[in-house]
């Protein structure tokens, strides 16, 4: 199993994360996308998937992308520890959650990402992302993760970005301690610090 992976993209982090969290056979290979575009072999994200994006997994003849349909193949290839809940009411809870988070922080993430972005994208990209954050923070603090003791999907998808946060130029609110709180605990886990790479250790000092 090989994944494709931006070397700070948040998106392939999680990715590594789920990877990491199973303990299973895979290998990295690192792509830039937004700089070379191939890595040393010459591979080029664009042409990995009809999007040019990254994650990509690849196992034999199967190559997926994006995000969520590479971490849910993960999860079911490879079912222990299952970070999908096993009741379906738990599992649409979870993709719903996912969902918002796709449609609430994504797309600030990607404008934070791009290095084609404009100063006034990026600042605007920055407040939305902050103010959703802080709404976010609301709903933790109930639970050891975000919506159960557990370690779960929705924790994979959460720590990438929130690690990033002083890299992006944002600080939280003194309202989103209990966001803080869980973050911390997200960044102690081996599955986040083997996801590691060099560039995003550097990333908080
Ligand atoms: N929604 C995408 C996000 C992936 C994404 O935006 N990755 C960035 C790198 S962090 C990328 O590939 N950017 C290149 C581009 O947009 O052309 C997914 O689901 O996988």
């Amino acid at each position: 199993m090989i994944l494709y992976s931006g070397p700070t993209c948040p998106f392939s982090q999680m990715s590594r994360i789920i990877l990491n969290e199973k303990g299973c056979d895979f290998r990295v290979e690192s792509i830039d996308v937004d700089g070379i575009m191939a890595n040393k072999d010459g591979i080029e994200a664009a042409t990995l998937s009809p999007y040019g994006e990254l994650p990509v997994l690849s196992e034999r003849d199967l190559m997926l992308y994006n995000v969520y349909v590479v971490n849910e193949y993960i999860d079911e290839r490879f079912p222990h520890p299952q970070l999908m809940p096993t009741d379906p009411v738990g599992r649409a809870r979870m993709r719903l959650f996912m969902y918002v988070l796709e449609r609430e922080l994504f797309p600030y993430v990607r404008i934070l990402e791009n290095r084609k972005s404009t100063d006034a994208r990026r600042e605007l990209a920055r407040s939305h992302l902050r103010q959703n954050l802080e709404v976010l923070s609301f709903r933790v603090g109930e639970t050891k993760h975000l919506l159960s003791d557990d370690f779960g999907m929705v924790d994979a998808v959460l720590a990438p970005i929130l690690w990033r946060l002083p890299h992006y130029g944002i600080e939280l609110p003194a309202t989103a301690a209990k966001l803080e709180t869980y973050a911390q605990r997200l960044f102690t886990r081996q599955s986040f610090i083997d996801s590691m790479t060099a560039q995003e250790r550097t990333m908080r000092q």
